[in-house]
Formats: C-alpha cells, sequence, structure tokens
C-alpha cells in the first residue's frame, strides 16, 4: 500500500536533490559568508506547513530536525517542545538554533503540555494524586481531568517555563543520567551549531512576572485556523499535546490535517523482532538498562519511548485519528531497529565538499561513539566497538522524517490498523514498585493491532529498506541545497 501523492514527492525530491555532493561555495564556513542573521532558506511558494511537536531531546531529533528544515517543500510554522528526560529549555534551544542556522526564520516555538494524566493522577513517584488539577475544564475524551499548566508570553516572547522535568515523569523517571546529559548537548557537540541571534529565537527561562497564559492545545488549535486545509502534523515525542488538540478540536480545525506522522510504538512478532533475527528478545520496545529486567543485553522491554512516557494519550491519539479519518503513519521500531548509524557515516558525511550541516552531524555521530562505545555497564563488555552506535542507537526521528520527504525511497511496508495501547494497571500506588510503573506493570505503553476500533486504521510503517534510508539521509545533509552558510567545516 503506498500513499497517494507518492509520486508527486518523489519526484519533487529527486529535483531537490540534484546537486548532492557538490563541492561548491556553501560547502564550509569563512568570514566572508552571510552572516545566520540574513540566512533565510529558500522554500517553495506552495510549500506544505507543518506543525511539529516533538521533545527535541537527542541527536535524531537534531537530525530529523536538519532535514525538514533545508527541504523547500515544507515549512515549519510551529515547533512544539515536548517533556521527556530533559528540559524543555535544551530542547528549544535546539530548535532555536537549528531553525535559524538554516534558514528557518519564522517558527513559532513554544512547550508543549505540563503533564501527561496519569502522571498528575498518580504523582511523579506513583502516588496517587488526589485534588490537585490547576484547571478543571476537562479537555480530554473521557473525563479526564485538565491538570494543564499553560505557557506564558511576555512582550511578545515565548516564556518556556520551566519544569525540572529529569526524573519526574512518571515513566521517564529511571531514565540514566548520562543518556539525559548527551540527549541535552547532543553529546557535547551543540557549541557547534551557532547559537540562534534573531530576537525571537531565544528561550526566555521565567523572565518576566506578567504572564499571558495559553495552552499549548489552544495555540496549536490557532495555528491550524491560519493555516489552509494542507497541513502535517509531525509527532516525534509523546503524544501528551496532540492528543488534548483532537480531544478539542473542531470538525473544521480537524479538516485542516492533510496528514499525520508519528515515531513511535513498537510490534512484538513483527520483523525484525523475530528469530531470524538472531535477537536475545524480540519485545519490540527500545527501552533498555533498565536493571529490574535482569536482563544483560539488548531491548529487552515491551515499550517504545514516545508512547511509554503517555501511554493513556498515545491511546486516546490512535482513536481520535482513526475516528475522525484522518490520513495517520505511524513509524514504530519495527522500521527503525535495523536503521542504524555505522561507523562509516562518520567518515561518508565528511567527505570532501560537505556542508556545514554534514560535516556538524559526522562530529555528532562521531562523538555518540567516543561518549557512548563500551563506557555503558551491562552489555557485551567490549571495550570500545560500536556497542552505542550500532548495538542501542537507532536512526528514530530521522527514519520518520524520511518517511515524509521521501517516502518512496524507503520501499515502505504498511500494514493498516487499529493500534492498541497497554495502560498501567491499578494498584500501582499500593505496590513495592510505586516508583516504578514498569516493574509494576511490565506491559504497559506496549502497542499492538487490535481489531477493534472505528474510522480509518492507521497505516503503520512496520519496514523500511534501512540502508536506502541511511544513504538518503547523508544525501541530503551534504545537498547544497539550503545548505548553511556557516557551522562546522570538515574541508
Ligand atoms: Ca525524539
Ligand atoms: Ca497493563
Amino acid at each position: 500500500m503506498l500513499m497517494k501523492k507518492l509520486a508527486l514527492a518523489s519526484a519533487l525530491s529527486a529535483a531537490f536533490l540534484v546537486g548532492c555532493g557538490s563541492d561548491d561555495d556553501n560547502s564550509s564556513s569563512s568570514n566572508d559568508t552571510p552572516q545566520n542573521s540574513t540566512f533565510t532558506a529558500s522554500k517553495n511558494a506552495d510549500a506544505q506547513p507543518i506543525i511539529w511537536i516533538g521533545d527535541f531531546n537527542n541527536f535524531d531529533d537534531a537530525v530529523a530536525l536538519m532535514l525538514i528544515a533545508k527541504d523547500p517543500r515544507y515549512t515549519i510554522e510551529l515547533a512544539v517542545v515536548e517533556d521527556s528526560f530533559n528540559t524543555v529549555a535544551h530542547g528549544a534551544n535546539t530548535v532555536y538554533n537549528i531553525l535559524e542556522w538554516l534558514g528557518n526564520r519564522d517558527t513559532q516555538v513554544i512547550r508543549g503540555a505540563y503533564y501527561a494524566p496519569e502522571e498528575v493522577h498518580y504523582g511523579a513517584n506513583g502516588t496517587k494524586a488526589e485534588g490537585t488539577a490547576v484547571t478543571d475544564s476537562p479537555a480530554l475524551v473521557g473525563d479526564i481531568a485538565d491538570y494543564q499548566l499553560p505557557n506564558s508570553n511576555t512582550n511578545g516572547r515565548w516564556n518556556l517555563e520551566r519544569r525540572n522535568v529529569m526524573g519526574i515523569n512518571l515513566y521517564g523517571q529511571y531514565v540514566p543520567g548520562p543518556w539525559r546529559d548527551n540527549g541535552s548537548t547532543l553529546y557535547a557537540t551543540d557549541h557547534l551549531i551557532p547559537r540562534a541571534e534573531q530576537d525571537n529565537y531565544h528561550y526566555n527561562g521565567n523572565n518576566g512576572m506578567s504572564f499571558k497564559f495559553e495552552l499549548a492545545e489552544d495555540m496549536v488549535l490557532a495555528e491550524l485556523d491560519s493555516l489552509g486545509e494542507n497541513v502535517v502534523v509531525f509527532n516525534t515525542g509523546k503524544l501528551t499535546t496532540f492528543a488534548r488538540v483532537l480531544s478539542k478540536a473542531s470538525p473544521a480545525q480537524l479538516n485542516k490535517i492533510d496528514k499525520v506522522i508519528m515515531m513511535g510504538g513498537g510490534f512484538e512478532g513483527e520483523i525484525p523482532f523475530t528469530e531470524e533475527f538472531e535477537r536475545e528478545h524480540n519485545l519490540g520496545g527500545n527501552i533498555f538498562s533498565h536493571p529490574s529486567f535482569g536482563f544483560a543485553s539488548d531491548f529487552s522491554t515491551h515499550q517504545e519511548f514516545n508512547i511509554l512516557l503517555d501511554p493513556l494519550s498515545a491511546k486516546v491519539s490512535f482513536e481520535l485519528l482513526a475516528e475522525n479519518n484522518i490520513d495517520s503513519y505511524l513509524v514504530p521500531t519495527n522500521s527503525t531497529d535495523l536503521a542504524k548509524l555505522e561507523a562509516h557515516s562518520i567518515v561518508d558525511l565528511a567527505a570532501p565538499g560537505a556542508t556545514p550541516e554534514a560535516c556538524y552531524t559526522s562530529r555528532l555521530f562521531q562523538s555518540i561513539r567516543e561518549f557512548e562505545g563500551g563506557d555503558f555497564p551491562g552489555f557485551d563488555g567490549s571495550p570500545s566497538g560500536d556497542f552505542a552506535l550500532d548495538r542501542v542507537i537507532r536512526l528514530w526521528d530521522i527514519i520518520a522524517a524520511l518517511v515524509l520527504l521521501e517516502p518512496e525511497t524507503l520501499e515502505m511496508v504498511v500494514r493498516e490498523g487499529y493500534v492498541a495501547v497497554d495502560q498501567l494497571d491499578d494498584g500501582l500506588e499500593n505496590s513495592e514498585y510505586r516508583y516504578d510503573p514498569i516493574s509494576f506493570d511490565p506491559m504497559v505503553g506496549k502497542t499492538s493491532f487490535t481489531e477493534a476500533g472505528t474510522g480509518q486504521p492507521l497505516n503503520v510503517v512496520l519496514g523500511i529498506n534501512s540502508e536506502k534510508a541511511r544513504l538518503a539521509m547523508i544525501e541530503r545533509l551534504r545537498s547544497s541545497a539550503n545548505a548553511a552558510v556557516k557551522g562546522p567545516s570538515c574541508d
């Protein structure tokens, strides 16, 4: 099954990629190249608007952002920074810096919804919370109370008030410290990306007292109102904000959505989580290193990270997308798990003629290798090797971006279906594992196909040609089209 618009997208893509690998003037930084403050990417007059809801918490988000920012067929109108395991401040700075670096100067950046519904219901440590709703307007289906805190706007700058999210999310609190640090700093390479200079591209912290409050979902809906009927919603974090958007949206607002692409989930027993791929475990998740599982190696859980961080909002989102007959693609671990960085990508990205963003990505991958190689305890014990580079790290959000940008290249295997999300069992607050919802309920967050559903089933991308995806990533980053005008040079 292929997307209706494949042929058109493919033709445009081929034209866009002409000139890849050419050794032109944009390929390195120098003193007489334009400054970021004047560089604006060239976008098509009929470019399709994107509302991107993501956690922007790691290398794959950053590279996905570069790929889409460069493509003239899309404009990123709104970026919503979801909580995950690092701070919204870090995520917002990554977004600001990469967007301005690549000449995307008009994107509004806001923080996502504050709390996953269950997170508030149980409290961060698994204790059931009572009577702590922030506002009482029921915004989610199924009478899920509204606990959201709003964004605030001071003097026209979005104040992304910071909650210290590290370790707070009910499900995310065990994420290892080094993983958080490395995501926050892009493995200590974020300083290589030129810092955004334009006035509205700065994280403002708790700046000012006269806050004008708005809820993230209301701002997304206002953005939908302002756009035509061809909006792409691209979701690469948990689905907290998107569930609230879908719950509150009017039919006219839902009509504005042309297509949804979400990275998330994992399906046990489907390729590559089958015996022939010789894993120790084939559960479909990408959460690892949790001591309670007692496994020495490999992904050993049912949970994919984005779904795990808010299983209830994932359930609500999948149901509402189907009920409203919205053309939706889910990109689970089945299609990302064979998509590895591979050490030779480091060399290929940095080959002569590299754009600043290709050179940067080479250094980012090299840094991942240096930071993670062999130091992470509990795996195969090899002293260096490609442990993180290829044992655990995947091109997760990068694959989702390529599903948008060049689906035909990926040779996607798509299955239509309704998707169920396992919810947290009752009793966490009274269990010996109240600090650890996964040990208490090892199935929570697991995705599976179900017969039960209403409306248009999701398109689940169960497989791709991962080598072609990796090569497409490299080719696009090296393309001179909309390449950065300053930044690292590998020449
Ligand atoms: Ca992500
Ligand atoms: Ca359960």
